[in-house]
């Protein structure tokens, strides 16, 4: 273990504050706590009685992210926020003398001591009031941050007890690109360079190469960033090698990711659980797209790279292609209930599903607007089972197509459907003239 532990004493000074506590911090381990000296073993005698109740402390943890997973994803630069409150849990076969004296002291859970103790590095800072915000390692990287909090009544007199419990936190920083060793940056390729003249320019802030990039590993792939998906989900996961970056999806690998294209796809989840598919998860094709990757697959002969765009917004983590899959075919399922599995399954999940999410996007929640594009394949080369699929980013940029739609017309070519909608409410029928109708 790199870390250490270290002990925040929070002490109710009731005589002198305005209501507040003052934090104080050592350094010392929990671990080491006992010594030989006398009148430490004299301590020991005294607390003969003493009863320790492990797991009497639990823990509920918040943070600002609102992905709300098991393991918190920080945005690029940013450090993890949260708050963490004990409080008691006491089992029914608790003294009688501990309970009355835990029931006479309400406050108790002020008094904890919290320790904690990082396996990767970073330092915790302790605002008050249960509030908290670690800050990551210069690598950034997964890390695991425990934590150990004990209420110590080892001196009364009469029925002498600790309280104590445990928990933990996953937090997943991004690593500055300069950061990364260099085998790993290529291996993701460089990114390429917008013109002044593209038709792209007037919104180049989206397309500068990222600064950060997430570490994914066997160790954290399978790490819920938010409720129905993991860290995994988004990583370069298709076989392929080519002469000089042979098989660039292997772990560990650097990727991309928004973690507003994490909330959107949450968003999009739910909206298909109520239009009655209780789907587990999307099953995502493709995330995180290197810019090798997406190189090497547009130069693929027949369908492989077919829809592939050089500037895609797979390259900088915004983007996301997937179906629904209840069955577990790895095959779209017929949502649209016509008998057939094809195209019109992805567009009836963009009429009921997409739009409505991009609808609450552009009310409410302006950084997961973004194109849907919908597909009746797959072009990803030697890849999985061919499927209809959806494509949504969060482009999200006002004044642009920043709704683009698009499908597949009957030559297999890419077609725009409309990009924006300029009113109020949302799309409908009346608003939005579609090329397909
Ligand atoms: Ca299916
Ligand atoms: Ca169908």
């Amino acid at each position: 273990m790199k870390g250490f532990w270290a002990i925040l004493n929070l002490v109710l000074l009731l005589a002198l504050s305005v209501g507040g506590f003052l934090i104080f911090r050592s350094y010392r381990s929990f671990s080491t706590a006992s010594s030989n000296t006398p009148h430490q073993v004299q301590s020991i005698d005294l607390r003969k009685e003493v009863v320790h109740l492990d797991s009497s402390l639990r823990f509920a943890t918040t943070s600002s992210s609102p992905l709300n997973g098991e393991a918190l994803l920080i945005p690029p630069g940013e450090n993890a926020k949260f708050t963490l409150r004990p409080s008691i849990d006491l089992t029914s076969e608790i003294d009688d003398g501990i309970r009355s004296y835990i029931a006479a002291h309400p406050n108790l859970e002020e008094e904890v001591r919290i320790a904690w103790q990082s396996d990767s590095g970073g330092d915790l800072q302790t605002f008050g009031d249960g509030r908290y915000e670690f800050v990551p390692p210069e690598d950034g990287g997964a890390v695991v941050v425990k934590f150990r909090g004990v209420i110590d009544r080892g001196n009364l007199e009469n029925h002498p007890f600790t309280l104590s419990g445990e928990t933990e936190l996953r937090l997943l920083f991004a690593t500055p690109v300069e950061r990364i060793p260099k085998e790993f940056l290529e291996a993701v390729g460089a990114f390429p360079r917008l013109g002044e003249k593209s038709v792209l320019a007037p919104y180049k802030d989206f397309y500068r190469p990222p600064t950060h990039l997430y570490r994914v590993d066997a160790d954290n792939q399978n790490w819920l960033i938010s409720p129905n998906f993991s860290l995994g989900d988004f990583d370069l996961h298709f076989d392929f090698t080519t002469p000089d970056s042979p098989r660039m999806n292997q772990l560990p690998q650097f990727i991309a990711l928004d973690p507003n294209l994490v909330l959107k796809l949450e968003k999009i989840l739910q909206g298909v659980r109520e239009q009655g598919f209780p789907a587990s998860t999307l099953s995502i094709l493709a995330g995180f797209r290197s810019p090798a990757y997406n190189s090497w697959k547009k130069e693929q002969p027949g369908q492989g790279g077919a829809y592939t765009s050089t500037f895609s917004r797979h390259i900088y983590g915004c983007a996301a292609d997937f179906y629904v899959d209840l069955d577990g075919d790895g095959v779209m399922d017929d949502v649209n209930k016509d008998g057939k599995v094809d195209m019109e399954d992805a567009a009836w999940i963009r009429d009921n599903v997409v739009d409505a999410v991009d609808c609450l996007a552009v009310e409410e929640m302006p950084g997961l607007k973004g194109a849907c594009g919908i597909y009746p394949f797959h072009d990803i080369p030697d890849g999985p089972t061919q499927t209809p699929n959806l494509h949504v980013d969060i482009r999200g940029w006002d004044g642009g197509p920043d709704l683009l739609r698009w499908d597949i017309d009957s030559n297999n070519k890419r077609r725009t459907i409309w990009s924006h909608w300029d009113k109020r409410p949302c799309p409908s029928e009346e608003t939005i003239t579609r090329a397909s109708q």
